[in-house]
């Protein structure tokens, strides 16, 4: 079968057929074992060769390899499912070669062989062997079967509609799922949570009498490699089965889950497992029952454990129903709280899903203190690929550098998150728009994620490198350079003209987008600045705060405890500080506000002209596009800049250093 284009209109991303050159023009042999996925591959190369003239044929595992430049060796080799060695021996001649244990190293094989490019072809190589460094890369679906009247049919979706589900049913486009699941595959994602953790009435029928849609999509994600996985509600054996309790410890309940999960298997024989969001923002728990996470998370592993499924347990367990009054509660503090104490009660195919922050999904946050307090769980860090936070894929905001800095930190000065964790999540940024993610460049947060999932050590700007040239294959070099003059540093651009050193929100209540400084100051949300007329900024300290900065081990909660020795870019989120208080770089706070919005909106305004100046490079639909969202992009950096300019103007009465207007 030849590989699925996206539907008619759609962008095909960073798969467009031109990537293919170098493979469909070559002549190639598929050599060894079967399977479907091997012959997922054998379509993928059959596809390119119909295009560019080269040839493929199988062969048995000695066929002879004389005659070709590309031999797809499978099954003949030792390694593990995912990995594959690529060589070329001959400087002048003889075949590139990829050899894999199975169809799946296989075809990850085939996609590093697309990001190559002719190269792969030309001199000798050396054997490399690729293997992902993360065995869990997934990304999750916040994306509700039926419309929720507040949420829609994405929550925090800003790419249009699911490309699952409308209006209460499943869409059943299976060729825009394949074509999904082949740009997942071809950046190395290998699992999808196909509906939002926030399960409602309808999306919970899915785990029983509506399995069958699932079922539908785990068939298309499968041929790409792909482990389709479902939300589930921890109330299900109440609300779907007619029990009058979901108590974990229940026999009656653990026998649901357990029949339950049976016939899953029945109808999807390679399922995933379970996601769960429990005892926290209104879904239930086990705390309603007085038991503890780990109990209610086993439950479920038990259920999936002979068909090995997989449960991701989320730890994004706080109070939201806070009293902004009351200054000891500290939703920072809530999950170390509540998971540190239970770490090594987890079952084995049991997972903590573990936001990178201990808020949610700020431009800044330090990384959660639970990463590090958990060695003896199964642990998987969630990213937000969708920009809730982060410009709603109305602004540019590549998020690369940040997620990298998330793997790259480490906990107890020694080992990097991305080496502690056993997975990545990612929430998806895709719906049914012509671009996949609403904004065209926020298709490299995509493409990102995933590569950073394969290697967490890997450096962000390869990761553009590799996005820039797939998307836009023969790039001329002023194309290269203006996209990573726009993309690069748009994440501390948009931390630039938003909520100050780290200290969050500001943002517009429910939906999130565009400034309002205050707007969640006296909310039951937890999330507070405290600024007033002397000064702003939470004291998380163990001296005077709340004492959130002893979470962490004693190498990181040495710099967070003093506003000297903590980093600028967090200082308000650890401290309260006086607006003269002198940062490191050299500012006060004050100055500091004022001079990063300022730079910020200069250097959105300098972006936009960057990209007119592409408009004969780039594809004049997305050209257009991109120009017309970095109009609105000025517009809202401007409001940003100049409310929290005036704010803090008014509350401080400190005027700006430089004299410029504000409000
Ligand atoms: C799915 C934030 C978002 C919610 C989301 C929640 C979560 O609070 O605003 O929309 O709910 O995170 O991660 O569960």
């Amino acid at each position: 079968m030849p590989p699925p284009g996206p539907p008619d209109g759609t962008d095909p991303a960073w798969l467009p057929p031109a990537a293919f050159r170098a493979i469909g023009s070559r002549r190639t042999l598929v050599r060894g074992g079967g399977g479907p996925l091997v012959e997922t591959v054998f379509g993928e190369v059959a596809g390119a060769c119909a295009r560019f003239g080269g040839s493929v044929a199988r062969g048995g595992a000695t066929a002879d390899v004389s005659s070709y430049d590309l031999v797809l060796d499978v099954g003949g080799a030792q390694g593990d499912d995912e990995s594959f060695v690529l060589r070329r021996d001959a400087e002048g001649g003889g075949p590139t070669t990829v050899t894999a244990a199975s169809g799946r190293g296989l075809l990850y094989g085939l996609f590093h062989l697309v990001r190559l490019g002719e190269g792969v072809f030309q001199g000798r190589w050396e054997p490399e062997v690729h293997r992902p460094a993360l065995p869990l890369r997934m990304l999750d679906h916040w994306d509700n079967v039926a419309v929720h009247p507040v949420m829609g049919q994405v929550e925090r979706g800003y790419a249009g509609g699911s490309i699952f589900w409308v209006d209460g049913r499943a869409r059943h486009e299976p060729q825009r799922v394949r074509a999904y699941a082949r740009l997942l595959a071809a950046c190395g994602i290998n699992a999808v949570a196909v509906n939002n953790v926030n399960v409602h009435e309808t999306e919970a029928h899915l785990l029983t009498d509506r399995i069958g849609d699932v079922a539908s999509l785990a068939e298309e994600f499968r041929a790409y490699g792909i482990r389709t996985h479902l939300s589930v509600s921890f109330a299900a054996p109440v609300l779907l089965g007619g029990l009058a309790s979901a108590d974990p410890l229940d026999a009656g309940v653990r026998e649901w889950w357990a029949d339950a999960t049976a016939a899953v298997y029945d109808v999807i024989p390679d399922f995933g497992g379970y996601v769960v969001k429990a005892d926290s923002e209104g879904q239930p728990g086990p705390f309603a029952y007085g038991r503890s996470h780990a109990d209610g998370a086993n439950v479920l592993a038990a259920a999936l454990e002979p068909y090995g499924g997989t449960v991701h347990w989320r730890a994004f367990v706080y109070d939201h129903r806070q009293d902004w009054r009351d200054r000891s509660t500290d939703r920072a503090r809530a999950a170390y709280d509540h998971f540190a104490p239970l770490d090594g009660e987890f079952a084995p195919n049991a997972v903590l899903q573990v936001k990178h922050g201990p808020m949610d999904f700020q431009v800044r946050e330090p990384v959660s203190p639970v990463i590090g307090a958990v060695p003896r769980t199964r642990l998987a860090v969630e990213l937000q690929v969708t920009q809730e936070y982060t410009g709603q894929q109305r602004h540019v905001c590549w998020l690369g550098p940040m997620w990298s800095d998330v793997l790259r930190f480490r906990p107890d000065g020694e080992t990097a998150v991305g080496q502690l964790a056993d997975g990545l999540v990612g929430v998806s940024n895709v719906g049914d728009g012509p671009y996949w993610t609403g904004h065209p460049l926020a298709q490299a947060n995509l493409y990102t994620f995933g590569r950073l999932a394969w290697d967490p050590g890997a450096d962000p700007l390869r990761v553009l490198d590799e996005w820039v040239s797939l998307t836009h294959p023969d790039a001329p070099d002023a194309l290269v350079s203006g996209l990573h003059a726009v993309l690069d540093g748009s994440w501390r651009t948009y931390e630039k003209y938003t909520a100050p050193l780290g200290v969050g929100f500001m943002v517009q209540p429910g939906h999130h987008y565009g400034p309002s400084v205050d707007g969640y100051e006296y909310s039951p949300w937890g999330t507070y600045h405290f600024a007033d007329r002397d000064g702003v900024g939470v004291d998380r300290s163990a001296a005077t705060g709340t004492g959130y900065a002893a979470q962490y081990a004693k190498v990181w909660a040495d710099v967070y405890e003093s506003a000297e020795s903590c980093p600028d870019e967090l200082v308000l989120f650890f401290h309260h500080l006086p607006y003269g208080h002198l940062l490191r770089g050299g500012s006060t706070v004050i100055q500091h506000i004022y001079d990063t919005h300022f730079d910020g909106v200069a250097e959105v305004e300098a972006a936009r002209e960057v990209w007119a100046s592409l408009r004969d490079l780039v594809e004049p639909g997305r050209h257009a596009r991109v120009a017309e969202l970095y109009e609105e992009q000025v517009r809202s950096a401007r409001e940003w800049r100049d409310q929290v300019n005036s704010y803090f103007l008014r509350k401080s009465g400190v005027p700006d250093a430089r004299g410029r207007r504000i409000y």
